[in-house]
């Protein structure tokens, strides 16, 4: 029972709505989540990995259908459709409400609706917010307790009267008396809805128990509803990691990155600098939420407490602080399962052995044709077991950011960093940042650039033109010299035969060395049509003999035809935005024509 009237009420009508057999509010204790893990091993939801090699570790397998984020499926469901903006699925609020209530009558029948208070950022931060959560998943409760801050801790600081945001989920698989329940129920794709409706700041998600579709704390709250409360309030939430970058003399930066998809996020977060004396420690690896201090200056807050991280090509050698992070209290979905009760994926850094379960609880030899651990496979783990978390990565007040990344996978044209010349212009780099459509996605524009504003097209809770123009309006709230730097970097730039011209990984500290020179007003730079490049040798490559002057020369280079092409492209992008795309961005895009033909 919670003293807070306003929730009391709203779980006794979703309960009523749902019909569960049993109502459970989590407490947020280890002893509880233990309870639920052990229910689930018995059950056979779950299999508990070897003690000896994952202490208090478990696997999941999702059913095939349910795998991933499904944005065919995700929707915003604002009053007027141009709200939602040309990129985000609309359909009518009253519509919706009623195609999930008739869904949702019933559908936790013969299962246990659980109640998660849960804290996006630390408990009774001036930058966290609570939601609740209603979920008739075991598994989306564990997972939640490790993701975020739940239970009685949170309900206190809600208090009788203060606000939350509600979150209802069910996996749509009422079970029938007597029937016996799948080891990952679930709904088919055409009754799936993961559904935020951003005036009322609410989300209803049926029909996946599923990642990023069944914990809401993570991409429906913390980026979509988040987004439309940073807007309206005067904050930015986004889909970017923060590290904290110490240098050889002590001197702290904090950079926050906001890239697309397999560009190597989490292992940037985490990286490990091959640059004597340098230090980074990891604050977040997907989601930052940025407000101003009293100091006018921006400072960023992770609202998580876990990493949801991809299991596939994480090894000691790609990223040994995740590998550390993950070796204990974690839940493992979709990845293999070896004989002696470990876990296995592709890219581990080591063979697979003779014999493995699949992600599909088939059997699985090296001779299998197909893949033992799903792509999409994934471990939860407490950002706290992090090797090198920050010390203050929970600092209530988050931490003041001196520079923010965008970038993207591109093999021509985007040199391998180069600095805006002002904040609007830093805007357009995040507007216009993607990555090539590679073959690893089936469609007939492999090649053609996707481009993804901020990585945020999926996560936007709004119009993708009003949200480009809150960046603008958050340029215009601070003093120039007190906002952030901005960088477009890319990691990925090919030479003409096809080899790639930047090792990655640890090296990318030394671009992220000359950054934060350039944030000290240091770093030699040239000032070019596309922004302030490094000099070719202003990239620290002491240590470093794989990269030749040459190759620095063509990570640096800006070919002005192949940006004319660029420029061309980037006006097709921002005018299918539609009208509410803002003029400054054009103007910055007018200004970049105007230096390539000067
Ligand atoms: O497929 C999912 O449900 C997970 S998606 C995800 C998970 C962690 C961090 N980022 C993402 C993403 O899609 O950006
Ligand atoms: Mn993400």
């Amino acid at each position: 029972m919670a003293t807070n009237v306003k929730l009391q009420t709203w779980v006794d009508q979703i309960a009523s709505m749902t019909q569960p057999d049993a109502i459970r509010w989590i407490k947020g204790t280890e002893e509880e989540k233990q309870e639920l893990l052990d229910a689930m091993v018995a059950s056979g939801m779950a299999t508990k990995l070897n003690e000896s090699k994952h202490p208090g570790c478990y696997l999941f397998r999702s059913d095939p259908s349910d795998v991933a984020r499904v944005e065919g499926r995700t929707y915003i469901a604002s009053v007027k459709e141009e709200d939602a903006g040309p990129t985000n699925n609309w359909i009518d609020p009253v519509e919706l409400k009623k195609t999930l209530t008739s869904l949702s009558t019933g559908c936790m029948k013969g299962r246990t609706m659980y109640v998660i208070p849960f804290s996006m950022g630390p408990v009774g931060s001036p930058i966290s917010k609570i939601g609740i959560e209603i979920t008739d998943s075991a598994y989306v409760v564990v997972n939640m307790m490790i993701m975020t801050r739940t239970g009685d801790a949170v309900l206190e600081q809600l208090g009788e009267d203060g606000e939350f945001i509600p979150c209802i989920h069910s996996v749509g698989a009422p079970l029938e008396e007597g029937a016996k329940d799948s080891t990952w129920p679930c709904a088919p794709m055409d009754k799936k809805y993961i559904a935020h409706f951003p005036e009322e700041k609410m989300i209803w998600s049926y029909g996946s128990g599923y990642g990023g579709n069944a914990l809401l704390g993570k991409k429906c709250f913390a980026l979509r509803i988040a987004s439309v409360l940073a807007r309206e309030e005067g904050w930015l939430a986004e889909h970017m990691l923060i590290l904290k970058l110490t240098d050889p003399n002590g001197n702290v930066k904090h950079i926050c990155g906001a890239f697309p998809s397999a560009c190597g996020k989490t292992n940037l977060a985490m990286l490990v600098p091959t640059i004597p004396g340098w230090k980074v420690e990891t604050l977040g690896d997907d989601i930052a939420w940025m407000k101003f201090g009293s100091d006018g200056r921006l400072h960023a807050l992770n609202p998580e407490a876990g990493f949801f991280g991809v299991a596939p090509g994480t090894s000691m050698e790609s990223n040994p602080n995740a590998m550390l992070s993950c070796a204990k209290n974690t839940i493992f979905t979709n990845c293999a399962l070896t004989d002696e009760g470990d876990i296995w994926w592709e890219g581990i850094g080591y063979d697979a052995p003779e014999h493995l379960i699949d992600w599909q609880g088939k059997d699985w030899t090296p001779n299998s044709s197909e893949v033992a651990a799903h792509k999409n496979a994934r471990f939860t783990a407490p950002a706290n077991q992090c090797p090198v978390i920050a010390p203050d990565w929970e600092d209530p007040n988050g931490v003041p950011v001196d520079a923010i990344l965008v970038g993207g996978r591109r093999k021509t044209t985007i040199p391998l960093v180069h600095q805006s010349f002002n904040w609007n212009h830093g805007i357009f780099m995040g507007a216009i940042m993607g990555s090539e459509i590679t073959a690893a996605v089936i469609s007939d524009k492999v090649g053609q650039v996707r481009r993804d504003p901020f990585a945020m097209l999926p996560f936007i809770g709004y119009h993708v033109g009003d949200y480009l123009q809150h960046w603008l309006d958050i340029g215009k709230a601070t003093d120039e010299d007190k906002l952030p730097k901005i960088f477009y970097v890319n990691w990925f730039r090919k030479s003409e035969d096809g080899k790639w011209l930047w090792p990655g990984y640890g090296e990318n500290s030394r671009v992220l060395k000359w950054i934060v020179e350039r944030c000290s007003g240091e770093g030699k730079a040239v000032e070019t049509p596309i922004g302030y490049l490094p000099t070719v040798d202003a990239i620290d490559r002491s240590g470093l003999d794989s990269v030749s002057d040459e190759d620095m020369a063509e990570l640096l280079t800006v070919d002005k035809e192949e940006w004319k092409a660029e420029a061309k492209s980037i006006r097709a992008h921002f005018t299918s935005y539609g009208p509410k795309m803002p003029r400054e961005l054009f103007a910055e895009l007018d200004a970049l024509e105007a230096r390539l033909n000067a």
